[in-house]
């Protein structure tokens, strides 16, 4: 896997890199003391929150109105193994959530100021991404000793254009290995077809479509990286998480941008009102 940093903003090199392995790595983007002012604002968010008796567990939230209404909203989903059996958390609620999304960008003035920061502009750019616009953000944990694996898939099939258009940006706040969970990424995969369509059939049911039966050849690689590495994902390359079996957390932001000028069609999962249009890095 190949380091990089933007001292010198987005080379040649890094984007004969990205082009070729379908992410780019670059170090050292986020200092340690914003990592923490970062990780600050997501527990002082927490704090904020209060859990219903029943909360939704992410990976069972199919039709699920809090989920299907969270693309213009702040909302909170939870480790599968961190409810009992009859659904209520069996911890405190800053140990048992898997995801808070999906419009930080756009609602948080902490979130908003950090995912237009100048350095991402400058990937944008440099990465030739065409109007990109801020559709989708989420903090992602990996909670220590029962943090979820994320399966193979294509950041493509859950937010749509056409033809695909999205871009991952995957922020370390914590150091990410392969004992608590770091991404794993199928080196050159975004050559290959988009494979799976996930979206809404009749308004408000959620289901997954096989477009392409073809299954992964190459074995993935693990992607460790340092609090404060920024890795950029292209919108087809297959990528996956292992789950934590450490005692450690590690803890993950992440930005997905579409182009502007594509349509976005209506049976995406991920709707917004229409008085809050995507907007640009500014
Ligand atoms: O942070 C993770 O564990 C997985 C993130 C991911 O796959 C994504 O954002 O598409």
């Amino acid at each position: 896997m190949e380091r990089f940093t933007l001292t010198d903003g987005v080379t040649d090199t890094m984007r004969a890199a990205y082009d070729r392995d379908g992410f780019l790595v670059v170090e050292g983007l986020v200092l340690p003391d914003e990592c923490r002012s970062l990780s600050a604002r997501i527990d002082d968010l927490i704090a904020g929150y209060q859990a219903p008796d029943n909360p939704t567990v992410f990976g069972a939230h199919a039709a699920d109105r809090y989920f299907l209404e969270s693309g213009d909203d702040i909302r909170f989903f939870f480790e599968p193994d961190a409810v009992d059996k009859s659904g209520r958390p069996n911890r405190a609620i800053g140990t048992a959530l898997n995801k808070i999304g999906h419009a930080l960008h756009d609602l948080d003035p902490r979130f908003n100021a950090f995912f237009r920061s100048a350095a991402f502009r400058i990937l944008a750019e440099g990465l030739d991404l065409n109007d990109p616009r801020l559709l989708q953000s989420m903090v992602i944990f990996k909670q220590p000793g029962i943090g979820a694996p994320v399966g193979m898939h294509q950041d493509a099939s859950f937010l749509r254009t056409d033809p695909p258009s999205v871009t991952g940006f995957w922020i370390a706040l914590e150091d990410a290995t392969l004992d608590n969970g770091c991404l794993l990424a199928i080196l050159g995969g975004h050559r290959g077809p988009l494979r799976k369509w996930f979206g809404r059939v009749d308004g408000d049911v959620l289901e997954t479509r096989v477009l392409d039966e073809g299954g992964e050849a190459a074995r993935p690689v693990p992607l460790e990286v340092p609090a404060g590495t920024l890795v950029v994902l292209h919108g087809l390359l297959p990528h996956a998480s292992g789950p934590n079996r450490s005692q450690r957390s590690r803890r993950a932001l992440t930005l997905h941008t579409i182009d502007g000028t594509l349509p976005y069609p209506e049976d995406n999962w991920l709707r917004r009102r229409a008085d809050m249009p995507l907007r640009g890095f500014e």
